[in-house]
């Protein structure tokens, strides 16, 4: 990997992975929308609308590989999600076919199966169960990555990142925190792994507490260094500070599932 393109550079993951990709790779390329206050006037830095396939495909031109954050990244209305995550998804993975880009890594969501409860433990085999439109939509560019991966040849690895931060901070994110450098660890998998073709990993660092089994993960290597455990405390002190949600407490993707929330109002019975 030579260059590589960070899409969705302004959003918080994007910021954080200037300093923990810097120095990885001999040329970074970031984008987004706008440019955040730091990259403006920067040569690395390309704005673009990964709604208009003309600018994706100046955007990867060049490129190795792309980290794909780009899009909504929390619950919107259909038609952000649809110019963002759904359209703006196809062109980028189209941009990067056309202009044979090696490899993929897509930034999925734990939402794109949020719709578990909590006492399941899944695979990342287990049928999608979305939680929201954003949800939805990571699904979706999940399979599009499988589609470009087994019919034109890209690597893709989509990673269903849980809950991204310095420290999970209550009790639903002991389950699904991922420690900053975790993430690093899993898109450098993604990005350099010789024999990846196409794989979903959990985004999620050694939490005693998960709900899921991130053996594909652990079989391409992944050591993770943060442990959910140790936060234990705090977390558990701040859940208590929490107005109880009898939706969002019983499903994986917690909130996302509450919204707009009008089906069974018995979650045991689902
Ligand atoms: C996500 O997919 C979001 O991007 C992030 O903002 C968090 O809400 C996270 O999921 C979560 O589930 O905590």
């Amino acid at each position: 990997m030579q260059t590589v393109l960070v899409t969705g550079a302004a959003g918080g993951i994007g910021t954080r992975l200037r300093t923990l990709l810097h120095g990885v790779y001999p040329r970074l390329r970031w984008s987004d929308l706008r440019a955040p206050p730091e990259l403006a006037n920067d040569p690395s830095f390309v704005q673009a609308d990964l709604a208009d396939l003309a600018q994706v495909e100046k955007l990867v031109t060049g490129v190795d590989g792309i980290v794909h954050l780009g899009g909504e990244s929390v619950e919107q209305p259909w038609e952000r999600i649809l110019q963002a995550n759904i359209v703006g998804c196809y062109n980028l993975f189209e941009a990067a076919r056309r202009n044979k880009v090696q490899r993929v890594v897509f930034a999925s969501s734990n939402h794109a199966v949020g719709f578990y409860p909590r006492r399941r433990r899944i695979g990342v085999n287990a049928a999608v169960r979305p939680d929201s439109r954003y949800g939805v939509s990571k699904a979706f560019g999940e399979a599009l990555g499988a589609l470009y991966a087994d019919k034109h040849g890209l690597r893709v690895t989509c990673i269903r990142i849980g809950n991204f931060g310095d420290a999970p901070v209550d009790r639903r994110r002991l389950s699904i925190w991922l420690k900053p450098e975790d993430l690093v660890q899993l898109i450098r998998i993604g990005l350099e792994h010789p024999d990846l073709h196409y794989e979903i990993f959990f985004g999620a660092s050694d939490n005693a507490r998960s709900w899921w089994d991130n053996e594909p993960a652990f079989r391409y290597g992944f050591r993770p260094i943060g442990r959910a455990e140790d936060y234990a405390a705090a977390a558990l002190a701040a859940q208590k500070t929490l107005p109880p949600d009898p939706i969002g407490d019983w499903y994986q993707g917690g909130p996302f599932c509450a919204d707009e929330f009008d089906g069974d109002p018995d979650p045991a019975a689902t």
